[in-house]
C-alpha cells in the first residue's frame, strides 16, 4: 500500500472514483477526525491536564458523567456546528437533540455520536473511544427534529470510531469497505494504515462480561458454556476471552483478528432491550462489521434493519464473526 496517505487524499480519491462521498461529507469526516485529534490530545494529558475524574453530573442514561465525557461532547459540537454540513447533532451525553443555531448555515446531514465510549476506563489508562454515525435529512422537511433521527441503521452514509490507545487510530465506512488510518502527531494528520479490512468468519476468541453470566437468557448460557468446555465440548476447540469493558476496542480488536461480542439482554433490567444504545454504538459498529465481512444481530434481527422509536434506545448486541454470530443467533431460534 502506498505510503503517506493522508485521510483527506483517501477521501479526495474515493469521492473521485466513485462519487460516493459527496463534497458535504467530506467535509463532515474530516471536521469528525479534527474534533477526535483535539480530543485524543485531551486524553493523552490525563492526570497533567484538568481531565480526569467525574463532571459530579448524570446523562441521560442516568450514568455518572467523567469530566472527559463533557470536554468530548463540547469539543464535537463546536467542530461541526459551524460548517453548513449539518442539521443537527445528538450525543449520548445529551437529552435531545442539537439543532444548529440560526447563526449558522443548515445543511443536510444528522450526526449522532458517544464522545468517549468505555470512560469507565478513562482513570485506568485503558483505551477508549469516540463513536460516531451520519445520517440524511429526509429530502424537503423544513426543520429538523428528533423523528428525523429515526431511521434504521441500514440508512447511515457514514459511521467509524477512533480509538485513544497505545495509537490514535481512525476507522471509517462509507459503505465501501472500511479503511484504517493512525494519527502521525508528528504531521499532526490520520494516515492510511489498511483499506479493505476483512474479518475471518471463524474465530476463537469471545468478548462478553462473565460476571453477569446468571442473568443471561438460555441461548447466551449455552452458546458461552460450549466455547467453555473447549475441543473436548462440542464445539471441538479451545476458545480464548477477552474483555476490555470499552467497545471502541473491544469492537477494534474484532475488525484486526476476528472474534465474537456479545452483550445480550438480561435479566438485571428486563424491561430494557439491552445496555449498549442503538443509534450511536449499535448501528455505527454493526455498519463497520457487516462492512468487514461479518454480522450483527440483537439476537433475533440483523441490527441495521431495527427500527429506532427512541433516540436513545437500547439494543442487545451481538457481533463479529459470522459464522459465530450466526450459531448465538441460530440458538435463540431454539436451533
Ligand atoms: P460493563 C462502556 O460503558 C459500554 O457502554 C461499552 O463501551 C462496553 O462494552 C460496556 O459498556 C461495558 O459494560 O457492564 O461490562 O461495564
Amino acid at each position: 500500500m502506498p505510503k503517506n496517505i493522508s485521510l483527506t487524499r483517501y477521501l479526495v480519491e474515493q469521492q473521485r472514483i466513485d462519487g460516493h462521498i459527496p463534497p458535504e461529507l467530506r467535509l463532515l469526516i474530516e471536521v469528525v477526525a479534527r474534533a477526535c485529534k483535539g480530543i485524543s490530545q485531551a486524553v493523552n494529558k490525563g492526570a497533567l491536564g484538568d481531565v480526569m475524574g467525574t463532571a459530579g453530573s448524570e446523562n441521560v442514561q442516568g450514568e455518572i458523567q467523567k469530566k472527559l465525557d463533557i470536554i468530548a461532547n463540547e469539543v464535537l459540537i463546536e467542530a461541526n456546528e459551524w460548517g453548513g454540513h449539518l442539521a443537527a447533532m445528538a450525543s449520548e451525553e445529551m437529552d435531545s437533540i442539537y439543532v444548529v443555531p440560526n447563526r449558522y448555515p443548515q445543511g443536510e446531514y444528522l450526526l449522532m455520536f458517544d464522545p468517549l465510549d468505555g470512560s469507565s476506563n478513562i482513570d485506568v489508562n485503558v483505551s477508549i473511544g469516540t463513536i460516531f454515525s451520519v445520517l440524511k435529512k429526509a429530502e424537503g422537511n423544513h426543520g429538523v427534529e428528533e423523528s428525523d433521527f429515526l431511521q434504521a441503521g441500514s440508512s447511515q452514509v457514514a459511521a467509524g470510531y477512533c480509538v485513544y490507545g497505545p495509537q490514535t487510530t481512525l476507522v471509517l465506512t462509507v459503505g465501501d469497505g472500511v479503511a484504517m488510518f493512525t494519527l502521525d502527531r508528528e504531521q499532526g494528520s490520520f494516515l492510511l494504515i489498511e483499506e479493505n479490512v476483512k474479518i475471518p468468519d471463524n474465530t476463537q476468541e469471545f468478548a462478553i462480561n462473565m460476571s453477569n453470566m446468571r442473568h443471561w437468557d438460555e441461548p447466551v448460557k449455552r452458546y458461552i458454556d460450549e466455547c467453555l468446555q473447549g475441543k473436548e465440548g462440542p464445539r471441538g476447540k479451545d476458545f480464548n476471552m477477552r474483555w476490555i469493558a470499552s467497545m471502541v476496542a473491544d469492537v477494534h480488536r474484532i475488525l484486526c483478528r476476528g472474534g465474537v461480542f456479545l452483550y445480550p439482554w438480561d435479566k438485571r433490567e428486563p424491561e430494557k432491550a439491552g445496555k449498549l444504545r442503538l443509534m450511536y454504538e449499535a448501528n455505527p459498529m454493526s455498519w463497520l462489521i457487516e462492512q468487514a465481512g461479518g454480522a450483527a444481530t440483537n439476537g433475533k434481527q440483523r441490527i441495521l434493519d431495527l427500527q429506532p422509536t427512541k433516540l436513545h434506545e437500547r439494543v442487545s448486541v451481538i457481533l463479529g464473526s459470522k459464522n459465530e454470530v450466526e450459531r448465538v443467533t441460530a440458538y435463540h431460534s431454539g436451533l
